[in-house]
């Protein structure tokens, strides 16, 4: 495998991982604060990201390239409010787009056909993730204060997301 390809792939490890440890602390940051259907959806959404690392991970090694596991910084893990807690979440996401962009951009470059073709599944997948985010976020926007209305995006989270994976 060309070596900016490889080391491109890795880095992208590195951000599922990043992104599935992140999305483990936001969950726990809102068991603990009673938001138990954030909670179940953050832990859901940090085991996708664990599954796009390994995917990437098996990837790599079939190509015959080298994986290196990566050392990851401290996710946050306090969040003032529940729509701070998901401005984060579609900031991630918009990251891991644009570096998704990068690496099938690179691909191009270097005619790495291969590649292009296997990264198209996670350019599919940042677009549902991203808009799913997107959603939420204007869900919470529109309630804003109101405790009730956080009451009832708590209860309806994971119907909304799968809802909105169906569109
Ligand atoms: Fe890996 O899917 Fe989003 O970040």
């Amino acid at each position: 495998m060309n070596s900016v390809i490889e080391n491109l792939l890795n880095d992208q490890v590195k951000y599922e991982a990043s992104a599935s440890m992140q999305y483990l602390a936001m969950a726990s940051w809102a068991d603990v604060k009673g938001y138990s259907g954030v909670a179940e959806f953050f832990y859901a959404q940090s085991e996708e990201e664990r599954v796009h690392m390994t995917k990437l991970v098996k990837f790599i090694n079939e190509r015959s390239g080298k994986v290196i596991v990566p050392q990851l910084e401290k996710p946050q893990g306090e969040f003032k409010t529940l729509i701070e807690l998901f401005e984060s979440f579609l900031k991630s996401e918009m990251f891991v787009t644009e570096q998704i962009n990068h690496v099938i951009y690179e691909c191009l470059q270097h005619k790495d056909y291969n590649v292009h073709n296997f990264m198209q599944w996670y350019v599919t997948e940042q677009l549902e993730e991203e808009s799913l985010a997107r959603t939420l976020l204007d869900k919470l926007t529109i309630i804003g204060d109101d405790k009730s209305g956080h009451y009832l995006f708590d209860r309806d989270i994971i119907s909304i997301a799968a809802a909105n994976n169906q569109e």
